[in-house]
């Protein structure tokens, strides 16, 4: 039987390159809490992706949980229920309501018309997913929080890298959430941030995410210990050195894979975004059952036989979820385009080096 090939294999630069920062770890015994690490990746990921200001975390979901506090959201938050179970549950964490809209078929983001249609007395924010590194319908969710007085918070996990009409897909809404996670296109083991746009928010994102300590003695908010330690953040600025390679490799499987599926009946690829660099994060195709023959499990499962281990992201929804399925905005009527992409979708392996005669195998596969 063949290796193993899954949906993702993590980017990891020379260990040889990595020792020395270990080395100084060692010396200096600075191992957490805004050590010398920390402060300098800080300060070359702002610089890389071009936004002001930005605060570091363990993963992406603390993250997310300390952003939604830091701005002090309540009562109810239209989302997407077509995302990773974490874009949820960070909103039960902080005891918000998600209600749930549907999605565009194009982009697989929240459609703005059913956000709108969303909003009740009870609305205090949107929290839409840039879902696989792709743009969100930015202006007319922005159009829309406006005129309606909504935060607007956005959960950019998988966008590191990606931009959008020249800005980073990181350093949209009111506030956005990074991951770097071992399975995204940037990773630091585990590892998250939060990308703000004026100082004293970093200042408040920052307190909260050590315990709301403010100084030696003083606590001013309930805060958590979310914080990233030194040894994520030596090996995030080694992994710096590399994600423009690592990127341009990625699309090199992106443009292989394209070639050999876009023509085939009954599977769509992702489109072209006018405006967007993308940072090849996923390859999502969509399996029309009855054009293409064989439903996405079919493929799904004869992948698996030739041990290729594809994953069906987002499939079940999150509305489906236990926590989440008695929510009225969760019924199937109310997300028909979710429900329907969520049973076609596959994401087919992608990362740099995933070789071509592979990739080629995996492609005969689908089609055999
Ligand atoms: N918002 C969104 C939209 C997200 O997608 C995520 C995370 C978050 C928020 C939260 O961010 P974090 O708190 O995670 O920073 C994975 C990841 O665990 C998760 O981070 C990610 N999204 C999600 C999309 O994917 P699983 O359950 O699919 O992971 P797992 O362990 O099955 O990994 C997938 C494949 O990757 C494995 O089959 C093998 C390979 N792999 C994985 C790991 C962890 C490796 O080769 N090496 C590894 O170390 O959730």
């Amino acid at each position: 039987m063949s290796k193993k090939v899954f949906v993702t294999r993590p980017s990891l630069p020379p260990l040889k390159e990595f020792l020395p920062y270990l080395e100084n770890i060692w010396e200096n015994g600075i191992l957490a809490n805004n050590g010398p690490f920390h402060q300098e990746l800080e300060k070359t990921i702002a610089d890389y992706l071009g936004v002001k200001y930005i605060s570091l975390f363990a993963n992406g979901t603390l993250a997310l949980i300390t952003a939604l506090k830091a701005l002090k959201i309540r009562g109810e938050v239209i989302t997407t229920p077509f995302s990773f179970v974490a874009t949820s549950h960070a909103l039960l964490w902080n005891g918000i309501k998600p209600v749930f809209a549907d999605i565009e078929p194009e982009t697989c983001t929240l459609d703005p018309q059913k956000v709108e249609a969303a909003i009740t007395a009870e609305t205090s924010a949107i929290l839409p997913v840039h879902i696989y590194g792709y743009p969100c319908r930015v202006n007319e969710l922005k159009d829309i929080a406006n005129r309606n007085h909504l935060l607007l918070i956005y959960d950019a996990a998988h966008t590191f890298g990606s931009r959008y009409k020249g800005e980073s897909l990181c350093s949209f809404g009111d506030l956005s959430i990074i991951s770097f996670h071992a399975t995204k296109v940037f990773n630091t083991f585990e590892g998250g941030a939060v990308v703000c746009h004026d100082p004293l928010m970093k200042e408040r994102i920052d307190q909260l995410k050590n315990f709301g300590f403010t100084g030696e003695t003083s606590v001013i908010e309930t805060g958590i210990n979310a914080k990233m330690n030194e040894f994520q953040a030596a090996l995030g600025i080694l992994q710096l050195k590399y994600i423009d390679e690592a990127i341009a490799n990625r699309k090199l499987v992106s443009d292989r894979y394209n070639n050999l599926l876009k023509e085939i009946s009954g599977i769509t690829v992702m489109p072209d975004i006018n405006g967007l660099e993308y940072n090849f994060a996923y390859f999502p195709i969509l399996i029309d059952r009855v054009k293409f023959g064989k439903t996405r499990d079919d493929v799904y499962d004869d992948l698996k036989k030739h041990n290729i281990f594809c994953r069906r992201y987002y499939y079940p929804l999150i509305s489906q979820f236990t926590m989440y399925k008695d929510f009225k905005s969760a019924a199937q009527e109310n997300l028909p385009v979710a429900t329907s992409i969520a049973e076609e979708v596959l994401c087919l392996p992608i990362y740099p080096g995933l070789e071509t005669k592979k990739l080629e195998e995996i492609v005969k596969i689908i089609i055999a």
